[in-house]
């Protein structure tokens, strides 16, 4: 009888990893046995979760504090990856955010360019250092974070919805243009999660943050991540290429059974 072929688990490289679903993600993935890259801005609460992931699941983690809008800030990071950690096998592209919820003609533009300079060029400057690799070695697998939002539109929420429909679009590009090399790409959607999101749209106002998860049970972080880790986890030859998972109580963007 031929011999099994020992399948080693791939390094898993997540954006945003410092909250909701990128940390929920990370210790799925950590729990699960993967080794990890882990990156966001905040550089402590970064450093922290690398440290208690490491001791609490024996696995092992790089933190590396980068802002996905800045390409310097991630050729940095890919030029001084320790050659241990080359070879990432997945890239979960998560950092992203919402910020306001006004009408196009009352929006703030820093709040447009944040959004866009984070959601869509963050995506494209990880994807572009990191695809390459993955291109070499013939072998990997791209998780973008999408939404409801990528969708469906919303009242006051055109740009935040245009960044989602954008990572719809890249998605399908991407799987396009890498299927040749055996990459697979993947797109996760969720409808309303309950993580810092709402906080971060609303600039730090917990009240009005919390009204958004008012009278139903919105999903949890965990529930998205174990989608995440379901889809990088089929054997080689299955691509789930996109998840639109909701709470039970969400029919769509704007229909939410509230209690
Ligand atoms: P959180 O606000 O809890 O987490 C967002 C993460 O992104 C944080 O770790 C943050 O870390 C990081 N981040 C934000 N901006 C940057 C940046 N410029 N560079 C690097 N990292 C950044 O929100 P969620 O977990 O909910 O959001 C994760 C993804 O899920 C986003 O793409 C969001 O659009 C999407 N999503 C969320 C839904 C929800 O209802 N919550 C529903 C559908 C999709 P730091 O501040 O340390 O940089
Ligand atoms: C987050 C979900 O509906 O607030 O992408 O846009 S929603």
């Amino acid at each position: 009888m031929k011999a099994k072929p020992v399948i080693t688990k791939p390094i898993v490289l997540i954006t945003g990893a410092t909250s909701g679903i990128g940390r929920a993600s990370a210790i799925r993935f950590a729990k699960e046995g993967y080794r990890l890259i882990l990156t966001a801005r905040r550089a402590v609460t970064l450093k922290k979760l690398g440290s208690y992931l490491e001791n609490q699941y024996k696995t092992s983690c790089y933190t590396y504090p980068l802002d996905v809008r800045k390409l310097t800030d991630i050729r940095a990071f890919m030029e001084t990856l320790p050659a241990e950690w080359h070879q990432i096998g997945v890239l979960v592209n998560n950092a992203g955010l919402a910020a306001g919820l006004d009408p196009v003609q009352e929006g703030s533009t820093d709040d447009w360019d944040q959004m866009i300079d984070t959601n869509i060029k963050g995506m494209l400057y990880m994807t572009r250092l990191v695809a390459p690799g993955m291109i070499e070695r013939r072998k990997g697998h791209i998780i973008n974070i999408g939404s409801i939002a990528g969708k469906e539109v919303y009242p006051k929420g055109a740009v935040y919805c245009a960044t989602k429909h954008a990572v719809e679009a890249l998605t399908k590009g991407m799987r396009q243009d890498l299927v040749p090399y055996g990459i697979k790409v993947s797109s996760v959607c969720p409808g309303a999660v309950e993580t810092e999101f709402s906080l971060v749209r609303f600039k730090g106002d917990e009240e009005r943050a919390d009204k958004v998860y008012d009278g139903f049970t919105p999903l949890q972080a965990e529930d998205v991540a174990s989608v995440i880790h379901y889809i990088v986890s089929r054997p080689a030859h299955v691509n789930i290429q996109d998840v639109l998972i909701m709470p039970a109580a969400q029919a769509s963007a704007t229909i939410i059974n509230r209690q």
